[in-house]
């Protein structure tokens, strides 16, 4: 038998370096890396293999099931929002196409091994679309069935992606002769905005607070493109890590769903800013709206309700608001930009 191997798509990504990281710590998984770019060469020596390369390659996609033997895949390879509405066709391809070629993939994989292939899914808090702010106000925490009506190319990417793995995990061909679905064991998480120490993000909207920060921490100026009252859900990456291993290892009959909400706290911008004022007095933060980037803010929830994911699988971040910028990003961002 070959040996068991994690792929990780978009391994370059934010997500894809703590992964890593962390898969690595003990150092015995072995992972096939694919993305676009070459991995970084912190990572380099933590993968048994990086291939570069388009999840939109049939060929290559082919070539990785003859050899190996995948039985993880860590799908994360995406565009992001605000990257999204100025390229909403390709987003379309790399999101959905790319999601599905994955989903095909990792279908052949399970056909051919014998077991289910754990497929594990970052969706967004993109997939909400709060009717008014008025309303976003009021609701507070939304739960995972409700305001499904996403206003931007990547959450409707992600939406329509969540089902789909559903499918493949539970109805793919059901009027086949054969029953073939089961072969995919599909897992999914919507994130809140993440905010990393040790990585910038690029092409999102919650993307403003991991800015704030680390052009602070760099002493360069920033200016914040939402008003100071905006709020939607963060966690740091560490939380958004082991999220996603504590589902991939949760008992299958434990999980009553396959999309979870999952959140740890959710400042407004404008306590953002004060908090990274108190570590970096001399820091300039300024506000200069984009009203466009807002709409999208405006959308999505001030909060989301993550009972499911405490309850089924024992979600529980480890960083509050102020832990996460008292042990986790202040300290460690001083000694990145030292
Ligand atoms: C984005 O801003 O697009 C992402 C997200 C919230 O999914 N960070």
């Amino acid at each position: 038998m070959r040996t068991p191997v994690t792929l990780i798509t978009g391994a370059n990504g934010e997500i894809g370096h703590g992964l890593i990281h962390r898969l690595t710590e003990f150092g015995n998984t072995s992972i096939i890396s694919l993305d676009l770019n070459p991995l970084s060469p912190a990572l380099a020596s933590k993968v048994t293999r990086h291939i570069m390369g388009s999840i939109l390659d049939e060929q290559l996609l082919d070539r990785i099931l003859v050899e190996y033997e995948i039985d993880h895949v860590y799908h994360l390879a995406a565009l992001l929002s605000t990257r999204s509405e100025f390229a909403p066709m390709m987003a379309h391809r790399v999101n959905v196409e790319g999601t599905i070629a994955m989903l095909e993939f990792a279908q052949r994989q399970g056909e051919s091994h014998g077991r289910p292939v754990l497929f594990l899914y970052p969706s967004s808090i993109a997939v909400y679309g709060m009717p008014s702010l008025e309303a976003k106000n009021r609701v507070g925490k939304v739960k995972e069935e409700e305001f499904l009506h996403p206003t931007t190319m990547y959450g409707c990417n992600k939406l329509y992606c969540e089902q789909i793995g559903n499918y493949y995990s539970r109805h793919y061909k059901q009027l086949a002769a054969e029953p073939q679905s089961g072969k995919i064991d599909f897992r999914c998480i919507r994130f809140p905005g993440l905010i990393s120490a040790f990585t910038v993000p690029s092409g999102g909207t919650s993307d403003f607070a991991p800015e704030m920060l680390h052009a602070a921490a760099q002493n360069q100026p920033y200016a914040c493109f939402v008003r100071p009252d905006s709020r939607i859900p963060f966690m740091t990456m560490p939380d958004s890590i082991d999220a996603l291993l504590k589902l991939a290892q949760a008992p299958r009959e434990q999980l009553t769903r396959t999309v979870y909400n999952i959140g740890a706290f959710n400042p407004s911008a404008a306590e953002i800013r004060e908090i990274i004022l108190r570590a970096f007095p001399q820091a300039e933060i300024t506000t200069q709206v984009d009203a466009k980037r807002q709409g999208i803010i405006d959308s999505w929830p001030m909060d989301v309700d993550d009972s499911a994911a405490r309850n089924d699988w024992g979600f529980a971040p480890h960083y509050d608001l102020q832990l996460a910028f008292e042990e986790y990003l202040i300290p460690n961002i001083r000694k990145r930009y030292l």
